[in-house]
């Protein structure tokens, strides 16, 4: 162990050859780089073990092969993993350094639009914490997802230059690259690795996040001086292709037709990660790979990566010289799939003459993998032309990429009971006759070590005092909370630690949007991406219904309320945007507004991300989960607000069911229709809005609103959310839940009235929030799907 005075030494000798700089001159982000990269030296032992110890124990590995990460930043994680956190707070202190604004230095990897995107990195975090062998295989886009700012009360994007400094964590791999290859014109691309170590918490293990980049093939050999000048421009031209294959994250979480580019960033990432996998095996473990499949899992999250099904079939065939039949069952038992969304328009489509062109023989691996698909299911429907159709890989000139995937897996899952159940009883029903065996549940979790230890320090600590540390690795162990649950001194702590982040939060949205918060007020949190499905509409409709209440009677016996709103809109995705819009239009109001004395607060925060989420969950009271029912798949800040003391206002969807079942009807508030009525109001047609519109007062002036000039806004602006919630069909039914959700919030304002009760829910929802940590649902995924062991080796 060095000394402190020999670490203040080191940090002054790394900046110094890093930076070229001395301490006084030193940028802020030099001297996060300069703590960053001390981190990294102590990563680097610890990797190697762990990759050696997996290869000689002969380990079976996963890899969670995702077109989307979002790690959040790594600094203070990776600190606090190792164990080293609280030395180099004290040694920064001592050099006059303020830790945290280092950690605030560092660029978050932005590498995703969301849910599914954070989802694949809490599994990480929590396979490395369990030394479970798993790694992530993802792409490095040079340009993450858009920065989003709000300007004249709309958002405007930008490009996320996250790379534009050092990044610290990554380690180039040029020796690992290997080739790409996609049809006739456009020929071969190298793809380059970057590793990213994963710190498991406290145990010593390291995996690997390996995100590719697209580069050129070395073309050294021509020189450009002997080119005829056509194929100078050629290779300019190829030379721009290839780099624009990983230059940028798509922004949008839904498929849109005629994205060419999105197929390649497909194909390019499971072609690299395969080759790469297969590579490995055979330098490590042999050339036979009949047994690949109880060598490692592949598990692929959602269909962007499904063409590693056919993928493996090409290398196990045209590489490996096997037959169709070994490919195809070894293939079948490698891949294991899940589903993140039953939205129709999400679910992916290609158009079989892109394919076709694109990939040749991958198209024609898909189309034997339809024919024998199609020719098995006659054996068992014969005559049964209507299913067999329905069921195809390919059919109406499209590759449905979500049938390809669940044929050629042995394992596909739901990620919520709820969502899990629509997919057996609906959107895969036919797969579902024919294979139960495949299907199953794995409910989402979150890593309770970034969303509880990381991003709520104080709370942490008085969890420890409380229980001691044993919940750090057995989170179930909250659970222990609930008997402190109605002690008026534990509860006067929880009390403070949530008015200090609440205080915190209510400072940089003062310092940000000059909008002074009364901490006393309920934060009423609304964060996620903006999607109609969504129903930020609908909270807004509450709003102006509390609001108009309160103009009619500003003495109104109503508790005060901060509403805070945060999410990006799809750049195309019109609704979404003029939502946005909304929010911000209605919060100038609102907030200008003296008559209400106070007693409400709009904010939009911009660029909603990771580290936007740490700062503003702690700080939650109420928690919006108001999705229509059946159609959010899991949610998982769901999660993380219950985690941290906020009561879930929501619908029964999604892992909402199960929250509810953690932690009682009591402590939790449902509203509105279920996924079945839902079901039944859109599939008999009556699910038209006018009715309400026409009887419900309150629901008619705030729909109204939005066109009569009641908004400061010039012109028609939101004439289109007012033709869309009035439309008969193709809404979410944001007008028949609208009462139903009123009458929710104002069961809120009764609660909040009494302290003792409202912490008590508080407490319970933290103490019921074990069961959620992603610990659990990666050990499920271990054990039932996979079928992989920690290492035995624990350090
Ligand atoms: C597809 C094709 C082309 C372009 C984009 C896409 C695309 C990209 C991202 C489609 C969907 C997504 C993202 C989906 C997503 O985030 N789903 C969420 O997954 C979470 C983790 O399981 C769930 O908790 C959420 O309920 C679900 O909405």
């Amino acid at each position: 162990m060095l000394t402190k005075e020999q670490y203040k030494q080191v940090f002054r000798q790394r900046l110094l050859a890093l930076a070229g700089t001395g301490l006084d001159e030193a940028s802020t982000y030099e001297k996060y780089a300069a703590l960053a990269s001390l981190v990294r030296d102590h990563i680097g032992q610890h990797w190697v073990d762990t990759t050696r110890r997996y290869d000689v124990e002969k380990q079976k590995q996963v890899y969670y092969f995702s077109i989307e990460f979002l790690p959040g930043r790594l600094l203070d994680s990776n600190l606090r993993s190792l164990g080293l956190r609280d030395l180099w707070i004290d040694v920064l202190a001592e050099l006059g350094i303020d830790y945290q604004e280092l950690a605030d230095a560092e660029h978050d990897a932005s590498l995703g639009n969301g849910g599914l995107g954070r989802l694949a990195s809490c599994f990480l975090e929590s396979m490395a914490s369990l030394g479970l062998p798993g790694h992530g295989c993802g792409i490095r886009y040079t340009y993450g997802l858009f920065e989003q700012s709000i300007i004249n009360d709309m958002q405007i994007e930008k490009p996320d230059t996250w790379l534009k400094d050092l990044n610290i964590w990554e380690y180039r791999k040029p020796n690992k690259a290997v080739e790409v290859r996609f049809g006739a014109p456009l020929g071969v691309v190298k793809a380059v690795p970057y590793d990213i170590p994963l710190i498991g918490y406290e145990n010593s293990t390291v995996n690997t996040l390996r995100l590719w980049s697209a580069e050129v093939q070395d073309t050294s050999g021509l020189s450009y001086s002997s080119l005829a000048p056509d194929d100078y421009r050629k290779l300019l031209e190829y030379k721009n292709w290839v780099e624009s294959i990983s230059q940028i994250l798509y922004p949008d979480d839904r498929y849109e037709e005629g994205r060419i580019l999105r197929l390649v960033q497909e194909y390019f990432l499971v072609s690299a990660g395969l080759q790469s996998i297969v590579r490995h095996i055979r330098r490590k473990q042999g050339t036979d790979l009949s047994t690949l499949a109880d060598r490692v899992a592949v598990h692929i999250n959602d269909t962007h990566p499904a063409l590693a099904i056919p993928e493996l079939m090409r290398i196990l065939l045209d590489e490996e010289g096997m037959g169709w039949d070994e490919a195809w069952r070894i293939t079948t038992r490698t891949i294991s799939y899940t589903n993140h969304t039953v939205l129709p328009e999400a679910l992916e489509k290609w158009p079989v003459s892109e394919v076709q062109s694109l990939l040749p023989r991958i198209y024609e691996i898909i189309h034997e993998i339809n024919e024998r698909f199609c020719a098995e299911l006659w054996q068992h429907y014969p005559g049964e032309w209507g299913r067999i159709a329905a069921m195809a890989v390919i059919a109406d000139g499209f590759v449905k990429m979500a049938h390809l995937a669940v044929a050629g897996s042995y394992s596909v899952n739901g990620v919520a009971a709820l969502h899990s159940s629509i997919l057996q009883k609906d959107l895969l029903h036919l797969f579902y006759q024919h294979t139960p065996g495949k299907f199953n549940n794995k409910t989402n979790g979150i890593t309770h070590r970034r969303w509880l230890l990381g991003a709520n320090p104080g709370l942490a600590d008085l969890i420890t005092d409380t229980l001691g540390p044993g919940w750090l690795h057995q989170p179930a162990m909250l659970k222990n909370l609930q008997a402190h649950a109605e002690d008026a001194a534990f509860q006067e702590k929880v009390a403070a630690i949530k008015t200090e982040r609440k205080q915190q939060l209510a400072r940089l949205i003062n310092e940000t949007y000059h909008v002074a918060l009364d901490c006393r007020s309920i934060f009423d949190v609304h964060i996620k991406r903006i999607h109609a499905y969504k129903r930020q509409l609908l909270n807004v409709l509450r709003i102006m219904e509390l609001y108009n209440r309160l103009r009619d009677n500003p003495n109104l016996d109503v508790l005060p309320r901060t509403f805070l709103f945060a999410g990006k809109a799809a750049p195309g995705y019109y609704l979404a945007k003029k939502i946005i819009q909304l929010i911000n239009v209605l919060a100038r109001k609102v907030n200008a507004d003296k008559t209400i004395k106070d007693k409400i607060k709009i904010v939009f925060l911009e660029n909603y991300g990771v580290t936007l989420a740490e700062r503003i969950i702690p700080a939650a009271d109420v928690s919006e989960q108001i999705s229509t029912a059946g159609k959010e798949a899991s949610g998982t800040s769901n999660m993380k607000f219950m985690l941290n003391g906020a009561i879930t206002v929501g619908t029964l969807d999604g892992a909402n069911v199960e929250i509810r079942e953690a932690v009682g009807e009591d402590n939790i508030i449902i509203f509105g229709l279920t996924a079945g009525e839902a079901a039944e109001c859109y599939r008999t047609g009556r699910c038209n809005p006018l009715p309400i519109y026409q009887q419900d007062e309150r629901v008619r002036q705030c729909v109204n609103q939005l066109i009569d000039g009641s908004l400061p806004v010039i012109g028609d602006e939101f004439k289109p959310l007012y033709d869309y919630l009035l439309q008969p069909s193709g809404h979410f039914l944001e007008l028949q839940d609208f009462a139903a959700y009123v009458e929710a919030q104002q069961t809120i304002d009764q609660l909040f009235r009494d302290e003792r009760q409202r912490w008590k829910m508080a407490i319970t929802n933290i103490a019921q929030a074990g069961r959620f940590s992603s610990d659990y649902t990666v050990k499920e995924y271990a054990d039932g799907i996979w079928h992989i062991r920690p290492s035995y080796f624990r350090g």
